[in-house]
């Protein structure tokens, strides 16, 4: 048993792209449904597929030894766990909203008030800090709909576009939370499973790394090429290659994927021509 065990959900927001980041590591898996664990070929690690809401349970008590899971079911479920990396993917908040008709002039609005969540322990740590005195309605699914049955008077839920909230005539008055998917892991790992853990790690900020970045090819004329290669501060500094065409030459180099279009326009008005932008599969610095 010296794989590492590592949880993901069996199916739901996260299933996907937890898969996928695996398999972009280069892990290869059978992953079909109803499958509730799967051995990968070509890499020491065995794959649990489980609800979210138990994955950081199973943790802390070793029937798995990593996981991955938002950071909002980390926070709710208090367990002793580490979070080893953030993995970039299911970014969300959890909020507080209020149906959008009523004013809305602070935290004091809440005093008073049933809220309907099924993040009880952070919402209740929340109104502590901020000495807010208001009842909580813990409620599995469908938090949404509370206040237009009845139930509460607001809710405290994970918001991603903030579309549910809108149909649903709320709007979101409080953000307790920032969250994205996270690779957590237990804090007693025997030494040869720290070490599998670390060259996945190694692979996932690869693969992390890539998709942050775009691989651009341009042509310019050599006089443009200082400006340009400011411009484009690459990982080291652009490749420089000589053109057929006396004069040009061609650069490459990788950009900030969450710049690149502000970086595009200045590369044109610098004199780049030709751009292309190519994707990167895998980026180790
Ligand atoms: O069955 P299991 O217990 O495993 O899954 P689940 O139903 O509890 O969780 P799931 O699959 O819905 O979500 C898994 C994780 O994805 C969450 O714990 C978050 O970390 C993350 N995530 C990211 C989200 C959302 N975005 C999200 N939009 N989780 C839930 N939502 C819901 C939210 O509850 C609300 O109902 O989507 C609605 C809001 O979305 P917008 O886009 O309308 O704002
Ligand atoms: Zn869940």
């Amino acid at each position: 048993m010296n794989e590492l065990k590592i949880a993901v959900q069996k199916s739901g927001r996260l299933n996907e792209s937890s898969k996928k980041l695996l398999e972009e590591c280069g892990l290869k898996f059978s992953n079909g449904t109803g499958v509730l664990k799967s051995t990968a070929t070509n890499f020491p690690v065995e794959i649990l597929f489980l609800r979210d809401d138990d994955i950081p349970q199973y943790v802390e008590q070793g029937v798995a030894d990593a996981g991955i899971v938002g950071e909002n079911i980390v926070a709710e479920k208090k367990r002793d766990i580490r979070i080893v990396e953030k993995l970039g993917f299911a970014k969300c908040h959890l909020s507080l909203a209020i149906p959008k008709e009523d004013e809305y002039h602070g935290l004091e609005y809440f005093n008073g008030k049933k809220i309907a969540t099924s993040y009880p322990e952070i919402l209740s740590d929340y109104l502590r800090k901020n000495n807010i005195i208001a009842e909580i309605e813990e409620i599995s699914g469908s938090v949404e709909i509370a206040p237009g049955i009845g139930l509460a008077d607001a809710v405290c839920d994970i918001v991603s576009s903030g579309s549910t909230l809108m149909t649903n005539g709320l709007k979101e008055v409080v953000t307790i939370l920032k969250s994205q998917a996270v690779l957590v892991a237990s804090k007693n790992l025997p030494q040869k499973k720290v070490e599998i853990l670390e060259r996945l790690l190694f692979r996932i900020r690869a693969v992390k790394n890539a998709g942050e970045h775009k691989y651009i090819l341009l042509n310019a004329p050599e006089s443009a090429v200082p400006k340009i290669a400011e411009i484009l501060p690459g990982m080291k500094s652009p490749t420089i290659l000589p053109l057929v065409e006396k004069g040009w030459v061609s650069l490459h180099s990788v950009v900030r994927e969450d710049d690149f279009w502000e970086r595009i326009n200045m590369l044109r008005e610098a004199g780049a021509e030709g751009i292309l932008v190519i994707p990167i599969e895998k980026m180790i610095k």
